[in-house]
């Protein structure tokens, strides 16, 4: 077929390095970009199959998030904006590793495998992000496309949820909103103005906030959707991209793994301040107090007060809808505490990784799901969002109801339900701050984080450490979970866990108690176990004090 002639002529300007071996992860694939030209042009090939099949738009976003500079990645984005299947993870990472002389054959076994019809017309949207790697990667996306004969349409620089929101947008036939930037800043914005406007008494200084936008595409989307917040937000951005360096000392993930401010931002003692990752899919909040102290407001944080948020409205709207907030292992105990014995919500636990955790919120009326690392967003069910439409709508209804049911209607409208939005998440923290009327302060005294610490311990094979319930128990190697909960023992408050990275070729340790010393010597401790029984590679862990 002529098709398959171009994917050979083509996947020659391509070239896969000879014995290569890379794997679809937790975040798609990710590593130097200098690796990743044939896997750019076989996930064009891939996106274009899925579009065939599932016979509606496909996205790739090509990003490596957080990740350095020199890293960059890719991602595909299933019809209704979420993560692509399992299934469809190993086709990718099975076409991903093919030998050139193999990539036609591993082709056609997909092709077969999914009764694939080769007639279907294909559409994929591309986005990516701002490292300069992005820009021949994104066209050999392209080119992969175009030699399967699908079209594609090049959104350029583009946050990753707002590449999730034009594919649910476009194969929502607009239901979901325009497919465009503009329809995007237009839809958040307006909710976010209806949310806010009857906000009593919201003072300058409330409406201020400074955002950290890594130096990357957040900083450059921020800037674009100024204008349509009609100063109802004064944004101060720093690490715009204009001269450091992506994820450098700043960003989400900088700032929740060392706990402490990024540079290049001005903090004045008190002021709210909040962190993107490097494609804006993560965020969490900060300040200093008085006495200089660093404070950090992280994603079981940002969860807490979402869901306290709409809890209470759903009250107010006499509405029953069963709320659950989903979390992992990570999520600070004395969050899960608060919101199962204070706030009487649902709390599930799922695996690391995003599409656990959306999975796993699908299941509810409202489902808040947030990663400790700031990623996360709400889910409304199609029931839930019909119910509080009736209720915004029904004239018979009295104030207090209504009221209620019409901050839950802009609500809906200012979440980006298809992923976790750094953007999309501020705006609705923002508003919720300015209808409480309520500072970073007082959101942050809801309950108190139990220290913790994480560390990493390099073994000579994670794949010898296998996990259960949620990550937070292990099954191999022979005596480690024993191991760990003997050292848990030892310390008040405690817990700890162990679990193979999916992003990196680590160990990670997780250990919360009581008191920081608790913590620190837990993790070190536990470390020590995972070093001794899990084949530990390189010197000894050492204590951190
Ligand atoms: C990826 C995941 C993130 C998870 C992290 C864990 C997505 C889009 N991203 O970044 O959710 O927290 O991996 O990394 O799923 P780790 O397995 O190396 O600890
Ligand atoms: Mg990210």
């Amino acid at each position: 077929m002529a098709q398959f002639q171009e994917v050979s002529k083509q996947s020659g300007l391509h070239p896969k390095p000879a014995g290569l071996v890379l794997q679809y992860g937790t975040a798609g694939f990710r590593t130097n970009a200098k690796l990743l030209d044939h896997i750019m042009f076989r996930m064009g090939l891939l996106a274009t199959l899925r579009s065939k099949k599932t016979k509606a738009t496909i996205g790739v976003m090509v990003t490596a998030s957080h990740n350095p500079e020199e890293d960059n990645g890719v991602k595909l984005v299933d019809p209704m904006g979420e993560m692509v299947t399992p299934t469809w993870e190993g086709y990718a990472t099975q076409l991903a590793n093919a030998e050139q002389e193999d990539l036609l054959a591993a082709l056609k076994d997909i092709i077969e495998k999914e009764a694939i019809n080769m007639s279907q017309e294909a559409n994929v949207f591309v986005g990516k992000d701002t490292r300069s790697s992005s820009v021949s990667l994104s066209e050999a996306v392209l080119d992969g496309v175009s030699a399967l004969g699908g079209q594609s349409k090049d959104y350029g620089l583009v946050t990753t949820p707002q590449l999730h929101y034009m594919v649910c947008c476009q194969n929502s036939q607009g239901k979901y909103g325009e497919a465009t930037v503009e329809g995007y800043y237009k839809k958040l914005c307006k909710a976010f103005i209806q949310l806010t406007k009857n906000a009593s008494n919201c003072t300058d200084d409330q409406k201020h906030l400074s955002v950290d936008g890594a130096n990357g595409i957040g900083a450059l989307k921020v800037r674009e959707m100024e204008s349509h917040l009609k100063r109802e937000l004064h944004l101060s951005l720093f690490n715009d991209g204009s001269t450091g360096k992506l994820n450098h000392q700043c960003g989400a993930d900088f700032v929740k793994v060392q706990q402490k401010p990024p540079t290049g931002m001005q903090m004045n003692s008190g002021e709210r301040c909040c962190s993107f990752d490097g494609d804006a899919d993560r965020i969490v909040y900060y300040y200093t107090d008085s006495e200089g102290q660093f404070n950090l407001l992280d994603g079981d944080k940002v969860a807490t007060l979402i869901s306290t948020f709409l809890k209470e409205l759903l009250t107010q709207a006499g509405l029953d809808l069963e709320i659950a907030v989903v979390q992992t292992a990570y999520a600070n105990g004395s969050s899960t505490h608060y919101l199962e014995d204070t706030m009487k919500v649902i709390v599930r636990c799922t695996k690391t990784g995003v599409k656990h955790l959306h999975h796993a919120a699908k299941e509810f009326d409202i489902g808040v799901y947030f990663e400790a690392n700031g990623h996360g967003t709400v889910l409304f069910s199609k029931a839930a969002e019909e119910k509080i439409q009736q209720l915004a709508e029904d004239s018979n209804t009295n104030d207090e109801r209504k009221r209620a049911a019409l901050l839950l209607q802009n609500t809906v409208n200012v979440i980006n339900q298809t992923v976790g939005d750094a953007i999309s998440d501020m705006l609705l923290i923002e508003a919720i701050l300015a209808i409480k009327g309520m500072t970073i302060q007082q959101w942050d005294s809801i309950y108190k984080d139990l220290p913790n610490r994480q560390l990493k311990v390099k073994v000579s094979d994670r794949r010898v450490i296998d996990t259960t319930d949620a990550e937070r128990r292990a099954v191999s190697p022979t005596g480690l979970q024993e191991a760990v909960d003997s050292l848990v023992k030892k310390y008040s408050q405690a817990r700890s866990f162990v679990r193979p990275s999916g992003t990196e070729d680590v160990v990670r340790v997780y250990a919360e108690a009581e008191t920081q010393e608790s913590a620190d010597a837990l993790a070190h401790e536990v470390s020590l176990a995972v070093y001794r029984l899990a084949g530990g590679v390189g010197g000894e862990p050492k204590p951190l004090h």
